[in-house]
Order: structure tokens, then sequence, then C-alpha cells
């Protein structure tokens, strides 16, 4: 058996590239599907080839797997946000990147447009969180390097909202993907759309994601929440063990953010995440997917 990773599916055909690089076609075999096992882009998997044609024949564990877009074995998480147009949205970074911190992604930040506005803010803020921060512009083609480096090994899926630059960034590094204007994002449409796992670099896969996606935040307990902060998990335990974080005496992570270790904007967003996630019920809960 050949041993490969599925980067496409497209009609109930999966292609897979084998270690030696090659690309196979393939179908899945029955006996997967009455296992009830449907396999996932990014799923590593043993093949046999007959001629040109391929079948899976088993798919091996899987480390995580996401539900939109439904990939399995992401590494990394590259959240992409704009120094302007749009103007960032600090919500939707901290939501992707507890995400990926529940889930045990690493996660590296990615401050595009530098060309319109200072990087600075939005630096500062997330290298203050304990993150790897890369000012790019797409447009430029400035401060691709380190990114190009870190996205050669591993899978690295890019996150962020519609119209930061996803694609844009990717095409400067060497795709030609499809881009939108921002005037055209702003109505809801995203320009990405299907999942592929792009081969770059030594051993890389990209994934670009279509707007803002990846998450669903339900798969998460309120109590889990703090976890998913780098900089709160590092902090003195609070005075009440149980602490929320939300106005206890003793609270060390708000006298974190008093005291400007904290950037006010994560804390925020911790809090509304919390809010959000208070009140839902365990049955109403999303499981994770593990087919
Ligand atoms: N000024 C400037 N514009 C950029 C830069 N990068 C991308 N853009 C523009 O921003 C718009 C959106 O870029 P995309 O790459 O399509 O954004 P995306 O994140 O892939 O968006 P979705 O696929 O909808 O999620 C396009 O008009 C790009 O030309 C940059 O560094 N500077
Ligand atoms: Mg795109
Ligand atoms: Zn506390």
């Amino acid at each position: 058996m050949i041993n490969g990773i599925i980067t496409k599916g497209i009609g109930g055909f999966y292609y897979v590239v084998t270690e030696q690089g090659d690309v196979v076609e393939c179908r899945g075999r029955g006996k997967l599907r009455k296992m009830k096992i449907k396999p996932l882009v990014g799923d590593r998997v043993n093949i046999t080839v007959v001629g040109s044609q391929g079948a899976v024949e088993e798919i091996l564990p899987r480390k995580n797997s996401l539900i939109r877009p439904t990939v399995a074995n992401i590494d990394r998480i590259a959240v992409v946000i704009a120094a302007a147009m749009p103007s960032p949205d600090f919500f939707v970074m901290d939501k992707l990147i507890a995400f990926a911190e529940h889930r045990g992604i690493e996660v590296v930040v990615c401050v595009n447009k530098t060309d319109l506005a200072s990087p600075d803010q939005v630096v500062n803020v997330y290298e203050k969180a304990g993150y790897r921060v890369i000012p790019v512009c797409a447009v430029d083609n400035k401060g691709l390097e380190p990114l190009g480096e870190i996205i050669s090994h591993g899978v690295t899926a890019f996150a962020g909202n519609s119209g930061v630059g996803k694609s844009s960034i990717l095409n400067a590094l060497g795709f030609s993907l499809e881009t939108g204007s921002v005037s055209k994002t702003e109505h809801g449409r995203h320009t990405t759309r299907h999942v592929e796992l792009m081969p770059f670099g030594e051993s890389g896969f990209v994934i670009d994601t279509p707007g803002f996606s990846l998450i669903d935040m339900t798969e998460l307990r309120a109590s889990e929440i703090s976890d998913c902060f780098k900089e709160f998990r590092d902090l003195e335990p609070c005075e009440y063990s149980d602490c929320m974080h939300i106005g206890a005496k003793g609270c060390n992570v708000i006298r974190a953010v008093e005291e400007g270790r904290i950037a006010p904007s994560r804390y925020e967003s911790y809090k509304v995440i919390y809010n959000e996630l208070k009140d839902i019920k365990e049955w109403q809960r999303t499981d994770d997917i593990t087919n």
C-alpha cells in the first residue's frame, strides 16, 4: 500500500498526493462507506493503485477535524487580519485564536495591508499575548519570507474575515487564486469557496478558507475559554479557584489588564465569548466530528 494525503475531493473522487509526490485519483472503498467513514481533505490514507486508478483502503487516525471547512489534520492556523480595509476585527481574531487553542492547533498571526496602515497596534496586542506576528503586504510582496518559511512544513489553514487578503497573500507566495474586491465581499459574497490542500515548499500544504469560517464555538464550555487565552494561562491562579475573571475579588486576569500586561481588546473578547457560551445547555453543544 502507498501512503498519501487527500488534497481534494470532487464528485466522489479523492485526489491523493503520495509520499513520492505523485497525484492519484482515488475512489473510496465500499467498506469505508459501510463503516460510515467519509474521507476528508487532509486525511492521511493508505491507497492501492491499479493502472492509473487508486482506491482509498484505509484512513489513518485523525489528529483533528474541522467542520467549516471540512478538513482533517490541521497543524497550524494562520489567522489573517488587515491593518485597514477592513479595519481590524479583534473579536473575530480572538474567536479564531481561542478555537485553535482549544483544538491544540498552532497559531500564527499575519497582519496584511501594511501599505494602508501601520500594523503596530495589532502586532502589539498579539505579541503581548505570546503569538508570533508577521506583518505582510500582499500587494507589494513585503514581509512574506518569514511566513513562507513557517508554512513550508505541516498543514496550514488561512483563516480570517472576508477581504483581509488571505488569497492575495497566497498569491504573493506563488499561487494563482481568485481574489475579490472589498466592496464585493462587504455584501457577504466570499471569493474563495472550495477546500483544497495546496502543496507549498519542502513539505507543507496550505488551505485557503473562505471568509470567516473554521469556527463553531459551541463545542466549548464557558469554563474552558480562559484556558484558550494563552496569556491568561500563564498567570498565577486567582484567589478563587473557580474565578471566571469577570469581576471577582483577587482576580489576576483583571489585575493584569489593569497593569497593561493583557491587552484590553483581548479581555473584552474573552468576556463576550464567555457571555455567549455561559447559557448554552449541554444538549445544544456540537460535538467534535470524527468522520
Ligand atoms: N491595499 C492592499 N490591498 C490588498 C492587500 N492584500 C489584498 N488586498 C485587496 O483586498 C481585497 C480582498 O483580497 P482577497 O485576497 O480576495 O481577500 P480574502 O481574505 O481571500 O477574502 P475571501 O476569499 O472573501 O475570504 C482584494 O481587492 C485585494 O486586492 C494589501 O496588502 N494591500
Ligand atoms: Mg479568498
Ligand atoms: Zn480571575
